[in-house]
């Protein structure tokens, strides 16, 4: 008999543990999930409107950008959440491809059709004034400033925009247009009007990539990608004027692109060399003396249609050329962004452009010879 009630309340006690363990356990769980959630935002990760605000935290634009811890993230996120009032509801955009999928390769170039100012507005509706475009339906990882020197070639700058907008525009190009004009009819100096595009853009907006393009050079392919690259770009490889292939090793002329770190690694471009040509080679040694290689794009993708013209008044060939590329090394300290100086006079926007016309000077009087 005894033994029997022992039995009874050993069980009972047993039973009664065994309920105090399943409280406490169901506790332990109730205030576990409940520092889960807070902790891991666990219903706002699937919820996009709160995501959206969120997205402050996950930079897309730079290539570079760390995404921070999700904990990091949302204890920023909880503590912004009090404070703001308006809340918006757009889905962020994704980042844009690698490789975008309109492209359609190689491209019938040709400059007979007759291009008109209204033809240039109907085709390109979506650019907005100042010559500046987005992708709609991703963000871009870098933003792409197209800088082009210039002096009165206003039928170049037709057929340009008339190809390039749309080729960049398939390439999902973050990018704006800005023609740097020479003002006035001294002597044409191609490389400074290089640097003060470089420097004027950057009033515009915060470029991390900076094409430099001659006016009458049209790509002959949209796989050539108007963005910048690990080391210095030179996108215009294989001219149509140079039969389809590069002329020799070191040329960098015609179309290249450089991100910011790598612009300012070299000090820019010369300004000394007025008339034509040897500035293209002082920027290839300024690149290789500082440690940079060239990259470039395959030859079968890197064709160029040069439009056709005559040689410019007030661009003649530079004579001091051949001696000036023999000393880059010693030059480009003091020759460069540190030491450029020029008068802005206007900056007009266009619908599809903006123009930056310049004073920049001439070339100093030569010394006397003997
Ligand atoms: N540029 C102007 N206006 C000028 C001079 C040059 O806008 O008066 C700009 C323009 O962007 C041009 C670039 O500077 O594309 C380079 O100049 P260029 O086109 O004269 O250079 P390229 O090497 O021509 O193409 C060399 C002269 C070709 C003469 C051929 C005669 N058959
Ligand atoms: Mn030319």
């Amino acid at each position: 008999m005894t033994r029997l009630m022992l039995g009874r309340t050993l069980e009972r006690i047993c039973k009664g543990i065994l309920l105090l363990c399943l409280v406490h356990f169901a506790i332990m769980m109730i205030l576990y999930w409940d520092v889960y959630i807070q902790r891991f935002d666990i219903f706002n990760r699937f919820n996009t409107r709160n995501y959206s605000r969120m997205s402050h935290f996950f930079n897309f634009s730079k290539p570079n950008s760390t995404l921070p811890t999700l904990g990091i993230a949302s204890d920023h996120f909880l503590a912004s959440e009090k404070s703001e009032a308006n809340v918006t509801t757009e889905k962020p955009l994704p980042p844009c491809p690698d490789v975008p999928p309109g492209l359609v390769g190689r491209l019938l170039i040709e400059f007979s059709t007759p291009m008109t100012q209204e033809r240039l507005r109907k085709e390109n509706p979506d650019v907005k004034e100042g010559g500046r475009y987005s992708p709609p339906d991703c963000k871009a990882r870098q933003k792409v400033a197209i800088i082009i020197p210039y002096r009165n070639r206003e039928h170049h700058l037709k057929y340009w925009l008339h190809y390039l907008h749309p080729i960049l525009r398939r390439q999902k190009i973050d990018y704006g247009i800005y023609i740097i004009n020479q003002h006035g009819d001294d002597t044409f100096n191609r490389a400074k009007l290089l640097n003060i595009g470089y420097k004027e853009v950057l009033k515009d907006a915060d470029y991390d990539c900076f094409i430099f393009s001659d006016v009458d050079l049209i790509p002959m392919d949209d796989r050539n990608l108007y963005h910048c690259y690990d080391q210095p770009r030179h996108f215009a490889i294989a001219m149509d004027k140079f039969g389809f292939r590069l002329p020799y090793a070191g040329y960098f002329g015609g179309v290249s692109g450089l991100n910011k770190t790598q612009f300012l690694k070299i000090n820019g471009f010369p300004n000394e060399y007025w008339g034509w040509g040897g500035e293209d080679d002082d920027i290839y040694n300024r690149i290789t003396l500082n440690g940079m290689k060239v990259s470039r794009p395959d030859v079968k993708i890197g064709r160029y249609r040069m439009i056709k013209h005559d040689r410019d008044k007030h661009n003649e060939p530079n004579p001091q050329r051949f001696t000036k590329i023999q000393n880059t090394k010693i030059t480009m300290h003091r020759d460069g962004m540190n030491s450029l100086q020029y008068h802005l006079i206007e900056t007009v926007r266009y619908p599809l452009y903006t123009n930056i016309t310049v004073d920049i000077g001439k070339p100093p009087p030569r010394p006397p010879r003997g």
